[in-house]
Order: structure tokens, then C-alpha cells, then sequence
């Protein structure tokens, strides 16, 4: 009776919409563990609860073990880890490690990493957002062997009460009394009605939960935009309902009173005009209510943007909201202040095996040289991870001497595909919001001040002229990536396009 019910299931699966996937679920992190610096991905599982995959790879050669659990991001359940588990090492490669974990909830939540060898024991956090991206379709031999199973079940059930009622208490070699033959069809009639009742119910009840769980696939939140007659932006975020998976902690709807602020802003908001992707903003506004911002936007041209909104929730939850807007002609705009930057440069094509040089205004330039040196340079292949590589050179070709911070950050990036379906806005810690990062390390036993204690340290530094960001792009495809630096006080972008195989 079981298998019926899977079944409805693949019935259930086949009857939603596909998704279409914003963004760029995977994490990519480079952080340290104590004295051991590490490359961390995490494939996160489509379905929750769900597995996912972790592999590491240590920048030094004198680890011994590295161990991995799942726990919760913030709150008490940081708080208390669970026994980690060994990475398996790779045979061939030494400095690779790779493992599996089953995630059990929905929401904001961390990898546990614990790295030991020669120089002792260190602790690396790196924060995931544990959610369904969509629901799993059956595979079609599995479900029509198990819907025969379902036929032979429910007809044998009936054959059974049949044969129950007609011989069950006939003595051996008796005839059957003609008597008998109408109670023999009343028990078919019933057995059969009961059989397909159950399967009914048992349907219903199947879909009713495929349908909870259609509900609690993620799927990018939206916001909607206005611009007023001077150039003012007006941003309306929709509600957001938030799910934990667990009965326990019921779901909620996001405040947007509860954001944090990442890189020193409540929200990072992109403008890309589209279909080109050839007119780049990345802007701050202010919030002005619960879900309300607004922003004085800057002299733009007119055309159809597509809108990237990040948040952080107070949980370490990172939120991009999408959406589109239409921006007329005549914006005269107000002039860029503080960390807003834009350009309209044209991309340079940027191919590995080969660096490309983006010219800069002031006659400096930025170099894509894609990885660590003596790395070999593949084509690039959707799902592997990488170091984008990037080299800032002055106008007489030297390596730039006045990068300062740019929010707190050697660089930020934002990668776009083609089509619009991926962005992502990645820092040389990763693909996690530097918000969320910090409250990863912040939840480390006896490292309380740790990542904030990083970004001060960094703000102090002077950054070098060569950059690292590890990412890797989730499926094949153009890509234009937006690479954003200050230098004396100025912030700069460069444009590139990769073709991902
Ligand atoms: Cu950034």
C-alpha cells in the first residue's frame, strides 16, 4: 500500500512549475583554521534534509585530520557542537579533503571545521543557508515498478478475501453451495472499496505533504521599485515567509527591522541594465521602514535594469531579492557619494591560459590571471571551484601601491550570467556575506571577537596589489564579472567576460 503513495508523489513532483534557480547555491570560503589556511566548498543539498558535500583543500601539507559537523548558525544550537566527523583524505592528493553531512533543518547554518596537525588544533565556521531549491522528481522506472507493485497489491488483497469467503470454511472436497455465491460477490464489492479507499486517503494525504513541502522550496524574494521625477528610488520589499523545517520553531515572515549590516550597509543594491548587462551600479540605500528603502540614484541612462537587493538577517541568513525596473530618460541624478560606484565600461574578454588587462581611467589597469602561480589554467568548467585572480597595476605598470579598503574589503565582485538567472556578490573570503562570516567565527569557542577583530586589522592594513577570490560558477555559461577596488580614495570597477564550459 506504501508504494501507491509514492506514486502520487511522482504524480505531485511532475504537476509543479521548475524553478528557475537565481543565484548560486554553493559556498565558497577561503579562511583560516588556526594556523592552517583552507579552501573550502560546500555543495549544499537541493532537498532538505539532505547531504551535503565538503571538500577542503589545505594550503600546507602538515595537517593530520580535519573533522566536520553541522550545527546552527546563531542562537544556543551554536553554541553546542556536535562529535565532528572525520574528512576522508584523498589517496592521490594529500591536501584534499572531502566529506558528507546530512542536513536536517531549514535555515541559517554553519559547517564546523576542525583542522589538526603539527602546528595543533584550529576551529574554521563557514555559514550556509540550508534550504529546498525544488522538489526531486522519481525516476520513471521506479515509478511504474512500483505502480505494477501497487496493481498486484490491491488485486491480490481482493483475491484474498474472496478466497476467504468463498472456501475458508468449506471442508476438503466439498462443492460449493450455490447459496454462497452472492456473499462471495458482497465480500468482492467491499474489498474493493475499501482497497481504493484507502488508496484515496492515502493519496491525499501524500499530496497535501508534497504540497507542505512545495511551500518551503526557496525560491529568490522580490522587490519592486519605483523612481520618482528628481531621481528618487523607492524600494518595496515584498513579505518574506521563512520556514525552519522543524515543528518546533514554526515558520515565520522575515522583519526587515531584524537585517544586519554587511560591510558597514543594511542593503547592497545592483543595478544591471538588461538585456546587455553593459550599465553596472551597486548602490546603499536607506531604509526608511520595515521593507522600505530609498536611494537617490545617480545620473543613469534609461532602460530596463534588472535589481539584485542583498541583505543579512540577524540569523546570518543572506538574502538577495530580485526584481526589474524601467528607468526613463532624463535622470539627471545626483552625483555619487560614499561606497555607490558604478561604470559603463565595455568588458574585456578574459580567456585562462592568458591574463586580460581592463584599462582604468587614470591609466592604471586590472588584470584577470586566473589562479594561485604554477596552477595550470584549464578551460573553465561549471562546478569547479577556482581563484579568480585579479592584479592591480598603476599607470606605469607597477603593482598598485594606494589600494585602500573598500568596505572594510580588498575588493568586492559581482558575477552575472548572461541571462540573468546567476548573480553572486563575492569578496576574497568567498561567496558568504562578510556579515554572516563574521558570525560564523564570532560563534568559535574562545573567539569571540575573532572575524570583527579580522576586518579592523584589515582596515588598518594597506591592501596588496594582488587579489584572491574563490568561486565557482554553477553551470556553463557567459559570465560578465564586475571587480570593484579603491584606490586613493576612488573606487574603481573593472568588467570581464568568461565563457564557462
Ligand atoms: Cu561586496
Amino acid at each position: 500500500m506504501k508504494y501507491f503513495f509514492v506514486i502520487f508523489l511522482v504524480l505531485a513532483a511532475w504537476a509543479l512549475p521548475v524553478w528557475a534557480h537565481v543565484g548560486s547555491p554553493d559556498v565558497f570560503l577561503e579562511g583560516n583554521a588556526g594556523p592552517y589556511r583552507l579552501f573550502v566548498t560546500v555543495r549544499v543539498p537541493q532537498v532538505i534534509p539532505g547531504i551535503a558535500a565538503i571538500e577542503i583543500r589545505s594550503e600546507s601539507d602538515n595537517l593530520t585530520e580535519i573533522r566536520i559537523a553541522p550545527m546552527q548558525l546563531t542562537g544556543p544550537g551554536s553554541q553546542y557542537s556536535p562529535a565532528l566527523e572525520p574528512a576522508e583524505r584523498s589517496k592521490n592528493d594529500p591536501q584534499f579533503f572531502r566529506g558528507s553531512l546530512w542536513l536536517m533543518e531549514f535555515g541559517s547554518l554553519q559547517v564546523r571545521i576542525e583542522a589538526d596537525g603539527a602546528n595543533g588544533k584550529g576551529l574554521l565556521a563557514v555559514p550556509i543557508s540550508a534550504v529546498a531549491q525544488r522538489m526531486l522528481p522519481m525516476q520513471r522506472s521506479l515509478g511504474a515498478v512500483l505502480f505494477v507493485f501497487m496493481i498486484v497489491l490491491s488485486l491480490t488483497m481482493v483475491a484474498i478475501v474472496v478466497a476467504a469467503v468463498r472456501e475458508g470454511n468449506l471442508p476438503p472436497g466439498a462443492l460449493l453451495p450455490t447459496a454462497r455465491e452472492q456473499r462471495v460477490r458482497l465480500a468482492a464489492a467491499i474489498a474493493s472499496f475499501v482497497v481504493a479507499a484507502v488508496l484515496t486517503l492515502g493519496g491525499l494525504w501524500w499530496r497535501s505533504d508534497a504540497r507542505q513541502y512545495a511551500s518551503h522550496i526557496y525560491t529568490p524574494p522580490e522587490i519592486e521599485g519605483n523612481v520618482g521625477a528628481n531621481g528618487q528610488l523607492n524600494l518595496r520589499a515584498r513579505p518574506i515567509r521563512m520556514t525552519s523545517g522543524n515543528p518546533r520553531r514554526p515558520e515565520h515572515w522575515i522583519d526587515f527591522n531584524d537585517l544586519i549590516l554587511d560591510h558597514e550597509h543594511l542593503m547592497h543594491l545592483f543595478f544591471v541594465r538588461s538585456p546587455g548587462m553593459d550599465v553596472f551600479w551597486h548602490l546603499h540605500p536607506e531604509r526608511t521602514g520595515s521593507g522600505s528603502f530609498t536611494q537617490n540614484l545617480p545620473a543613469m541612462p534609461a532602460g530596463h535594469y534588472q535589481i539584485f537587493a542583498d541583505v543579512v538577517l540577524s540569523s546570518g541568513f543572506p538574502v538577495t531579492m530580485i526584481g526589474q525596473i524601467d528607468l526613463p530618460s532624463g535622470i539627471t541624478g545626483q552625483p555619487l557619494a560614499g561606497d555607490d560606484s558604478g561604470t559603463d565600461g565595455s568588458p574585456v574578454s578574459a580567456e585562462t591560459g592568458a591574463t586580460a588587462e581592463y584599462p582604468l581611467p587614470d591609466g592604471g589597469r586590472i588584470i584577470i590571471m586566473w589562479g594561485r602561480d604554477g596552477q595550470p589554467l584549464q578551460p573553465l568548467r561549471a562546478g569547479v571551484p577556482l581563484i579568480l585572480r585579479f592584479r592591480v597595476a598603476d599607470r606605469s605598470g607597477n603593482p598598485a601601491q594606494d589600494l585602500e579598503p573598500y568596505m572594510g574589503m580588498a575588493a568586492h565582485a559581482a558575477i552575472l550570467r548572461s541571462d540573468g538567472s546567476v548573480f553572486a556578490h563575492v569578496h576574497p573570503t568567498g561567496s558568504v556575506p562578510m556579515a554572516s562570516f563574521e558570525l560564523a567565527q564570532a560563534s568559535l569557542p574562545g573567539n569571540l571577537d575573532h572575524g570583527t577583530m579580522d576586518m579592523k586589522k584589515m582596515a588598518a592594513d594597506k591592501i596588496a596589489p594582488e587579489i584572491f577570490i574563490p568561486y565557482g560558477f554553477p553551470k556553463p555559461g557567459l559570465y560578465r564579472i564586475f571587480v570593484q577596488v579603491k584606490r586613493a580614495g576612488e573606487i574603481q570597477t573593472a568588467v570581464f567576460d568568461a565563457a564557462v564550459q
